[in-house]
């Protein structure tokens, strides 16, 4: 670990190693059966498989309305690999909604933290969310519920409600450009607008992407949610290179909005 940080996990981060398909952990993974789960619908963790580097922060990830944890899979290896601990979820139900997917997030973090077989290589001090579509709301909720939170970020967020002024977790917001079903101009642009200003905060929009984009492995969806995770959830400043000065647009990154430097 680090000299001055305890949280510090990995070697040094570089552009290759934050877009490699795989991080330096090995990763092992446990299912939650439905029947184990309260509150929430069961799901797979992905852990590194080491017990020599200390404990990890964790993130639990929901999928979208009408979608099942596989269509998130492919985060939990991307991100464990890193050195997470990363829980993706079923819902209760296909048709939950994000306030319902919120409760289930946090349910989901309990399980993770105080019931599952992995308990113990979490630090349940330093926890996150994600989700897509409906799950990103779900994601804004949760943050919303319960500020001790260190960091979440909705992916092609859906909700009703488009005023977040009440968050203080650190929070990245990723829309896509082509979103029909979630236009950013509706969803993650008054997400994001909404966050104080006061909040360290980001918009990621992809260019060239749709609302199905995190339904599939995805470079800059991952190297941003490594980085934000990295800097939030273990206080990892070797990642604010990734975030600060504010990536320019690109082939792959439509706009990019936040507020630079990061103070959390
Ligand atoms: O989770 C989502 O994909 C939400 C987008 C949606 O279908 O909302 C319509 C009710
Ligand atoms: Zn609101």
């Amino acid at each position: 670990h680090g000299a001055d940080n305890p949280y510090e996990r990995g070697p040094a981060p570089s552009q290759s190693s934050i877009e490699a398909s795989r991080g330096p952990y090995s990763v092992s993974q446990t299912s939650v059966s439905s029947l184990s789960a309260s509150g929430f619908g069961g799901g797979t963790i992905y852990y590194p498989t080491t017990t020599s580097d200390g404990t990890f922060g964790a993130v639990v990830i929901s999928p979208g309305f009408t979608a099942y944890e596989s269509s998130i899979a492919w985060l939990g290896p991307r991100l464990a690999s890193q050195g997470f601990v990363v829980f993706t979820i079923d819902t209760l139900s296909t048709v939950d909604q994000p306030a319902s997917r919120g409760r289930q997030l946090l349910a989901a973090l309990d399980h993770l933290t105080q019931r599952s077989t992995v308990r113990g290589r979490v630090d349940a001090t330093r926890l996150g969310v994600m989700g897509h579509s409906m799950g990103g709301g779900g994601t804004l909720e949760a943050a919303k519920s319960r500020p001790s939170l260190q960091a979440a970020i909705p992916l092609t967020g859906w909700h009703t409600d488009k005023t977040w002024p009440e968050l203080r977790t650190p929070t990245l917001i990723v829309g896509a450009d082509g979103d029909t079903v979630a236009s950013v101009s509706s969803h993650s642009e008054p997400f994001y607008q909404s966050l104080p200003s006061t909040l360290d905060k980001a918009y990621l929009e992809l260019n060239g992407a749709s609302h199905f984009t995190p339904n599939s492995s995805n470079t800059t969806i991952a190297k941003y949610s490594i980085s934000w995770l990295k800097r939030f959830i273990d206080n990892d400043t070797r990642y604010e290179q990734f975030l600060c000065p504010l990536p320019r647009p690109s082939s792959t990154i439509e706009e990019y909005r936040g507020n630079c430097p990061h103070t959390g």
